[in-house]
């Protein structure tokens, strides 16, 4: 009989185990699954489900947003939009709440932050934390102590960040997702003074990416500023255009490429070219 109540015992223990709350994040574009032009801004936006029945709601939460390794082209990822944190996830960024701090202009690390090699880096610990402990925290920092309940066991995911960016000039298809998911939900609520217990929750990130495709550009055409089909005066200004924007940053003509401009063949647009373009007057594209 005691053998039998130990084995109960352990089971009982595995059971607990077994039914540790599960999050879930998602992560979600309007542009997922379409062909896009080069410059097309690409929304992206995190939410969060939280099982029910086994705790008292989110705690904490954090992921990093990264680009796939075989993405086409890599770049910074941005931070994501402070104006999007709503008036329930602002008591997981500062200064409500816990998170990083901000970097560069940013007032919050809730909206992530820029790691890894220049020009590839990846969006991570996007989120934070309620206040968990009965007081508040040091200027800045975890200022709502009292804890909410319930978050992220809505009828609906509870929405958590949302942000963009451009889509890169390189064709080819792009993957991004949430990784290193962490998240704590509250196991009780306590009343300041007293804390608010949490525990560990398991967290599924496996449907939480999106992809896009950027086409395949217009076929190059020396001197075709507007993409139009043939080179012709239309084409003089965007042309003279063409020359103050070195290496193409920035050339705001997403859909007719900076190294049209390159009409004697160099690689690049500059005074160079002029004599060039003026020769190619006249001229249709393939
Ligand atoms: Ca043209
Ligand atoms: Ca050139």
């Amino acid at each position: 009989m005691r053998r039998t109540l130990s084995t109960l015992a352990i089971l009982v223990a595995l059971c607990v185990v077994a039914q540790a709350a599960t999050v879930t994040l998602s992560l979600q574009s309007t542009k997922n699954g379409q062909t896009v032009q080069p410059g097309t801004p690409i929304d992206w936006t995190i939410r969060v489900a939280v099982s029910t029945g086994d705790n008292q709601g989110l705690a904490l939460i954090a992921c990093d947003l990264v680009q796939d390794a075989a993405n086409p082209a890599k770049f910074d990822i941005p931070p994501g939009d402070v104006a999007s944190i709503d008036t329930t996830m602002d008591d997981f960024s500062r200064p409500l709440g816990i998170s990083n701090p901000g970097e560069g202009s940013a007032t919050t690390g809730y909206i992530g932050v820029q790691r890894g090699t220049a020009g590839q880096k990846n969006l991570i610990q996007i989120g934070g934390a309620q206040n968990t402990f009965g007081a508040a925290g040091p200027t800045g920092i975890g200022q709502d102590f009292t804890v909410n309940g319930g978050i992220g066991q809505g009828a609906q995911p509870q929405h958590v960040l949302s942000g963009s960016f451009l889509a890169p000039s390189t064709p080819g298809t792009y993957t991004f997702r949430l990784t290193n998911g962490l998240a704590n939900v509250l196991t009780s609520i306590g009343t300041p003074p007293a804390y608010s217990p949490v525990a560990q929750a398991t967290v599924n990130t496996a449907g939480a990416q999106i992809s896009f495709t950027v086409a395949t550009g217009p076929t190059p055409c020396a001197g075709d500023m507007d993409c139009s089909g043939l080179v012709d005066f239309d084409d003089i200004d965007r042309f003279v255009e063409a020359l103050s924007y070195p290496g193409g940053a920035g050339w705001p003509y997403p859909n007719c490429p900076w190294l049209n401009g390159d009409c004697n063949n160099d690689g690049s647009v500059n005074f160079d070219d002029i004599d060039a373009f003026v020769a190619r007057i006249g001229a249709t594209c393939p």
